[in-house]
């Protein structure tokens, strides 16, 4: 049962050893970590490489000449599982916000739908206890709207933490995808709907990363939210 987690990295190196231990603990057979890296300036694609070697046979790595975007080397990173024959496809951030203890869980909800999505708004899901007001708020809504928008009937529309089965992710127009960030997970959710895949959502927990920074901007906020519109009219 080959299970492929898709990891794509910028400026990750503190946290992705840590994310691999964890993830080579689950009990999952055939579980292997495919990192997507954007020429890290702080030498994340050698840190994946010498994962390589830590861990033989678990680990690949795909080295991208820059920072070309989150939609591009998740598309990269499911095109690549999928040509060598996964069963199923996990993505997630190498920035620990995604605990993989939630994985099994996931992996075992697949049975009964194509995809799975980590979720922080049902019920029992949440976001970490340091988050400000506004930013729930801000957070909350862009899911609201989006939902609302594109009449999608999952309650977190923007997370990046899903599972795949290889049939659905194969029956989505995966190079045809022209979004990035936020925006990129909600015109996923949105093929997904249209190719009429069932999709579950789990609870899960957001964690706050300790290491490293975020590149989310307010910027790839406001694109979404515009780019929202752009995904309703183009399919
Ligand atoms: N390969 C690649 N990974 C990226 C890019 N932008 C963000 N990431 C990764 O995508 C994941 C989520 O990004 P993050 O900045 O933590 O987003 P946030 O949690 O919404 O603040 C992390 O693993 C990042 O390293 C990019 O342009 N290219
Ligand atoms: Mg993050």
């Amino acid at each position: 049962m080959p299970v492929t987690v898709v990891v794509p990295t910028y400026n990750e190196a503190e946290n992705l050893p840590v994310l691999a231990g964890q993830l080579f603990s689950l009990p999952v057979e055939g579980l292997t970590l495919l990192v997507v890296d954007d020429g890290s300036p702080d030498g994340t694609g050698q840190v994946a490489e010498a994962l390589d070697d830590r861990y033989p046979g678990r680990v690949e790595v795909i080295h991208r000449e820059g920072k070309l975007g989150l939609g591009t080397a998740y598309v990269r990173g499911f095109t690549h599982a999928l040509a060598k024959g996964s069963d199923f496809v996990v993505q997630m951030d190498a920035d620990l916000s995604h605990s993989p203890d939630y994985i099994p869980g996931m992996l075992a909800k697949l049975e009964d739908a194509d995809v799975v999505v980590g979720s922080r708004y049902v019920s029992g899901g949440g976001v970490d206890a340091n988050w400000s007001p506004l930013r729930k708020v801000l957070s909350w809504w862009g899911s609201a709207y989006s939902r609302f928008v594109l009449g999608l009937n999952i309650h977190d529309t923007t997370g990046g933490f899903k599972a795949f089965r290889a049939a659905a992710l194969r029956a989505l127009p995966l190079t045809r995808i022209a979004s990035s960030g936020y925006a990129f997970q909600v015109e996923m959710n949105y093929l997904c709907k249209k190719r009429g895949l069932t999709v579950a959502e789990v609870p899960i927990i957001f964690a706050d990363r300790t290491m490293g920074k975020s590149k989310m901007s307010v910027k790839i906020a406001l694109e979404a939210a515009w780019r929202v519109w752009q995904i309703k009219w183009r399919y």
